[in-house]
């Protein structure tokens, strides 16, 4: 593999799956695969688990690792060509990138929209300029429209607690008090719509999101609806997308809360979100610290779908 910032990177999610649950069952079976080889991370936002979990899984293939914050310590990047850089950033992103990749062997970069222009987010930019000037292969630690380590270990925590082979897997949005990036759900549906699972999203009206991400999910406005019967919830708040809304609150109804009053009427569903979370505004404590959740597990498994990543990439090096 050459890079990974979408689902088609990573092929046959069967295969993928199968790999999943090889490392997840001797996870230094591949430790001698990194030795002397060097993981660069690069955040330019904040991160618990994807630093963790990454970090983790290239120590279970013996890799050595870096880790850079740009907004703490590094050169305040220019990231547009062009600009006479007479402002407050020092180092432009072309030649800061090359750099990186003289120091290591595969790059990470988590990178999020930064909801001023659409277009430019959705044309993922900054990940772009890794693939292209790092001369490395790269992957998505989240970047503007996708998160595939989170997706993928959310398809490892299906696989593992799915009860019949087609689950019905609802992906709802709920509020919150900022406005987040659209790249978890996006991911999410993208990864869903590979398998062949009975795939609904719900979300207030003016909420939809990019139709190639939906691709052919069922939409349903009517939460309560969508919840009928839903062996997984998959909470998220995202920001707007359409139009001139693109990056708005436009609803902050408690209503769309997950409460025991929508999982009452699931197929005693588990319940999923990526975290961070806020409590009572996504979720309630009840339903998070109920015998359904599983947000712990599906945390767990961002070691298992970064160290299946890393191996893959680790394969691809000339
Ligand atoms: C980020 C987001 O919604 O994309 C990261 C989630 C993994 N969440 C926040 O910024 C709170
Ligand atoms: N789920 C996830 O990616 O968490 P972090 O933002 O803490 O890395």
């Amino acid at each position: 593999m050459k890079k990974f910032t979408c689902v088609q990177d990573i092929g046959n999610l069967k295969s993928a799956l199968a790999e999943a649950f090889e490392i997840k069952n001797d996870r230094f079976k591949y430790v001698e695969m990194g030795r002397n080889k060097t993981l660069m991370m690069i955040f330019f936002n904040s991160s618990l688990r994807t630093r963790l979990s990454t970090h983790k899984a290239a120590m279970n293939l013996g890799m050595n690792v870096m880790v850079l914050d740009i907004n703490q310590g590094a050169w305040k990047l220019e990231t547009e060509r062009g600009v006479i850089m007479d402002g407050d950033k020092p180092e432009h992103i072309l030649e800061a990138i090359p750099v990186m990749g003289c120091y290591c062997d595969i790059i990470g970069v988590r990178s999020f929209a930064r909801f001023e222009d659409r277009e430019y987010d959705y044309q993922e930019v900054i990940i772009n300029q890794f693939i292209q000037y790092s001369g490395r292969p790269v992957f998505s630690m989240e970047a503007a429209t996708r998160h595939p380590l989170q997706s993928f270990a959310d398809l490892i925590t299906i696989e593992e607690y799915k009860k019949k082979p087609r689950p019905k897997v609802v992906l709802s949005w709920a509020p919150h008090p900022r406005p987040l990036p659209q790249a978890v759900p996006n991911s999410f549906a993208e990864w869903m719509n590979a398998t062949d699972y009975e795939f609904v999203i719900t979300h207030p009206e003016g909420y939809e999101l990019a139709p190639e991400f939906v691709g052919n999910a069922r939409v349903e406005y009517d939460q309560m609806k969508a919840f009928e019967g839903a062996d997984f919830i998959y909470a998220k708040n995202w920001a707007a997308y359409s139009g001139d809304t693109y990056g708005q609150i436009l609803s902050k109804d408690r209503d769309w809360t997950v409460s025991d009053r929508q999982m009452a009427v699931t197929n005693q569903a588990y319940f999923m979100h990526c975290l961070p979370v806020r409590r009572n505004m996504i979720v309630t404590d009840e339903v998070i610290e109920s015998q359904q959740s599983i947000v712990i597990p599906e945390a767990a498994n961002r070691e298992i779908s970064a160290t299946v990543v890393l191996k893959r990439l680790l394969e691809g090096l000339e």
